[in-house]
């Protein structure tokens, strides 16, 4: 690989004889300057190219210690490593230049033995560095690609992330099919809109993790109810779910959303809070829909489903209600 270094020192013997030995040690592209403005200079104008700066401590005007405390001041430069270069009687002055952030230091009179091992293990420590710094670059891009791939996969996917059962766009591509098999085989299909009671007030006194958790039971206990392979519990919101239950009338969806409203009562999750009860209680409306009628929509059919939730919420809570064509009326 080949290195280019930076000699500053203000003596031209110094600098000719430091660059003499570099090329004999084979680092051909050596660049010399003999003041602290010269090496500003060159660092703005080629900072990225140099791998190395050799810097002598004791300079007229600003000295190496300065130079090296600006240099790593600096943040296009600040990693490219120092060695300071010093006479023997000056090595105390040293302390100062590695707090300045220095990586060596070499003596004049200089023995090129030591200055190529030196130069050698300072480079190979830079070495390391960028591998590192470029293997974090590469992690960061890698990780945000897997961030990015994620959401496209949760997108895709038609399962709810934190309850495992469907979500509102299995939810929607599932009804928008049985919506047209009961149109075509002029059958019956029923939806069920449901809300958590309270669910707020359980967030507030136990959490939102404790919320979340109380979600899964819900949802577990919604799925443990519907018998049908067809039957699809789905979350359709935040604590709200939607059940769609194919060939089945308005009396046998209001039998399942008393069912699954007894159900979660009798869960006995503690919701000490609620207004509506001392456990977790739901309200449900239901809505049904026969291939004959001719409700246009099935945005109708949910909007029917939410009336009579809301209904159900107006009620007092913790009951089924179901649509009656004057709550469509009434809005
Ligand atoms: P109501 O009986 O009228 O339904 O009252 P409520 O408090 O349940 O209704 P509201 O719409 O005021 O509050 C719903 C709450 O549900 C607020 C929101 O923080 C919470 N929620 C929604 N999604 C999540 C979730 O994924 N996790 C948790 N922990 N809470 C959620
Ligand atoms: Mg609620």
């Amino acid at each position: 690989m080949r290195r280019k270094i930076l000699v500053v020192d203000d003596c031209i013997d110094s600098r000719n004889l430091l660059e003499r030995l570099l090329n004999k040690s084979g680092y051909k592209d050596i660049i010399l300057a003999q003041s602290a403005d010269e090496t500003f200079d060159i660092l703005k104008k080629q900072g990225n190219e140099i791998d190395l700066i050799l810097l002598d401590v004791i300079m007229p005007g600003m000295d190496g210690i300065e130079v090296c405390n600006q240099i790593k001041e600096l943040e296009a430069v600040k990693d490219i490593p120092i060695i300071m270069v010093t006479g023997l009687s000056n090595v105390k002055v040293l302390e100062q230049a590695f707090i300045a952030g220095a990586s060596d230091y070499v003596t004049k009179p200089f023995h090129s033995i030591e200055l190529n091992a030196r130069i050698a293990s300072v480079l190979r420590l830079k070495d390391e560095m960028d591998k590192r710094i470029q293997r974090e670059a590469e992690l960061v891009i890698a990780n945000e690609k897997l961030h990015q791939l994620n959401e496209v996969l949760e997108q895709l996917s038609s399962l709810d992330g934190l309850t495992g059962i469907p979500n509102r766009r299995r939810f929607n591509s599932y009804i928008e099919l049985e919506w047209k098999r009961a149109g075509r085989q002029k059958s019956n299909l029923s939806l069920i809109l449901l809300d958590i009671d309270k669910f707020k007030l359980y967030n507030d006194t136990y959490g939102h993790l404790e919320g979340d958790e109380c979600l899964k039971k819900v949802a577990k206990v919604l799925q443990s109810t519907v018998n049908r392979a067809t039957d699809l519990v789905a979350r359709y919101g935040g604590e709200e779910f939607a059940v769609v239950l194919p060939d089945t009338d308005l009396d046998g969806a209001i039998h399942i959303a008393e069912t699954m409203r007894r159900n979660i009562e009798n869960s006995q999750i503690p919701h000490a809070s609620s207004t509506v009860s001392n456990v977790v209680t739901i309200s449900l409306g239901v809505s049904s829909f026969h291939g004959c009628e001719s409700i246009q929509s099935i945005e109708t059919l949910i909007d029917m489903a939410d009336k009579a939730l809301y209904e159900a919420k107006n009620s007092g809570r913790n009951r089924v209600e179901c649509f009656d064509i004057c709550l469509l009326e009434e809005v």
